[in-house]
């Protein structure tokens, strides 16, 4: 098969990963790339040797024959953004937080439904190797059917440096972080029927949430609670690691601080390392998200070579970012909300 040409659009921050990521990846490669900022195209052009660089993207999608697109801005403008790609009938990638509102993801969605385009969110905590390991224990079936979990990410991480913008908005670290717990506890447990929350704000120089804690109840019986904070200064700095416990009818798993993987059954307890490989152009700490980079674009173009839905397809991601809208409004209201009132 040919190798598909995609473009990208948004070279700020996090788009270095997915250009990082691109280049490990069989079966496509990215033709050309696009940003308002002439200073971040010319940095990320350079680094990655993309001669094609676009300011506009209407004029990107005009000019260039594309397979798909990968686009890496900042969700204000991922509304416009996807509905262009939907109208070019390109195949379209979009970051998360999947859009300011649930409204406008919705209408996404259906944009590129209308058109026959796929659509997937590059929602990657799921694709961390060491959560892939979580869900490959509970597939084994050893230690029976779940009844408990804990999806926690806690940290004092001096995230503002990187994403100044994280400081500013009014919603923070459900949006920004909790979206990619929330959509774990998805992963691992299904789908959610009511979520209650609790949030506040411990650092004062910041405009929005920056802990949170969550209990959701699964429509299979599971109940499970999210906690995600980032004013939480620990002995040794767990960033970014997601830490996870799950009790089920024959047994344990428990996914520590250091990627150590304890999983307990009917015959006996066995402890894994599960550390994430550090590949050639990534950093620690943050090597771990940058593997799942590779693992859900893999995906994306496996997916467009079989014709198949991606795992975090828009439709899918709904249920995730319904999961955010929710546990704002219950933030709020201090009641529980109900999902299916939202979907
Ligand atoms: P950033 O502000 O550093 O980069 C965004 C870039 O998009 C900027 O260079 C900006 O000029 C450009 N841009 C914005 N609107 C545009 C438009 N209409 N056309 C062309 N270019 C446009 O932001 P970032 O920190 O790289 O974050 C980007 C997205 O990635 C966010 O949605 C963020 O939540 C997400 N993110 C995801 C992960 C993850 O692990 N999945 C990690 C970090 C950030
Ligand atoms: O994954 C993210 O979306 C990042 C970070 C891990 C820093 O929260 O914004």
């Amino acid at each position: 098969m040919a190798e598909l040409r995609g473009a990208l659009i948004g070279c700020g921050f996090f788009a270095v990963n997915q250009m990082h990521a691109w280049r490990d990846i069989e079966g496509a490669s990215i033709v050309a790339i696009c940003d308002r900022g002439p200073d971040r195209l010319r940095i990320v052009g350079d680094q990655f040797g993309i001669t094609k660089r676009y300011i506009d993207a209407a004029e990107l999608f005009a000019d260039e024959s594309l397979d798909f697109v990968d686009i890496a801005t900042t969700a204000p403008s991922h509304r416009p953004l996807v509905e262009m790609a939907a109208r070019y009938r390109v195949p379209v990638i979009c970051q998360k937080p999947f859009a300011p509102t649930l409204a406008d993801a919705k209408a996404m969605v259906k944009a590129c439904a209308d058109a026959g385009v796929p659509l997937m969110v590059h929602e990657n905590f799921r694709w961390q190797s060491p959560i892939q390991a979580v869900r490959a224990v509970l597939d084994s079936g050893k230690i029976g059917t779940p009844f408990f979990g804990r999806i926690s990410f806690r940290s004092a991480h001096d995230v503002f440096s990187g994403q100044p913008y994280l400081a500013k908005g009014k919603r923070f670290i459900i949006e920004d972080l909790g979206i990619h717990s929330l959509d774990i506890a998805r992963f691992l447990l299904g789908d959610v029927s009511t979520i209650t929350t609790r949030t506040a704000r411990i650092n004062p120089d910041i405009a929005g949430e920056d802990v949170a804690t969550m209990l959701m109840d699964h429509k299979n019986g599971a109940t499970s609670v999210v906690d995600c904070s980032y004013a939480t200064k620990l002995a040794v700095e767990p960033f970014p690691e997601t830490l996870i416990e799950i009790d089920g009818s024959d047994g344990t798993i428990r996914l520590a601080q250091g990627y150590r993987l304890t999983v307990t059954g009917k015959s006996g307890t066995k402890i894994l390392d599960v550390s994430p490989p550090l590949l050639p152009w990534a950093s620690r700490p943050w090597h771990n998200i940058q593997e799942s980079v590779v693992a859900i674009q893999q995906h994306w173009v496996d997916c467009l070579a079989k014709g198949t839905e991606p795992a975090t397809s828009g439709a899918d991601n709904l249920q995730t970012f319904a999961l955010v809208e929710a546990a704002y409004l219950g933030a709020a209201s201090h009641e529980p909300v109900h999902l299916d009132a939202l979907l």
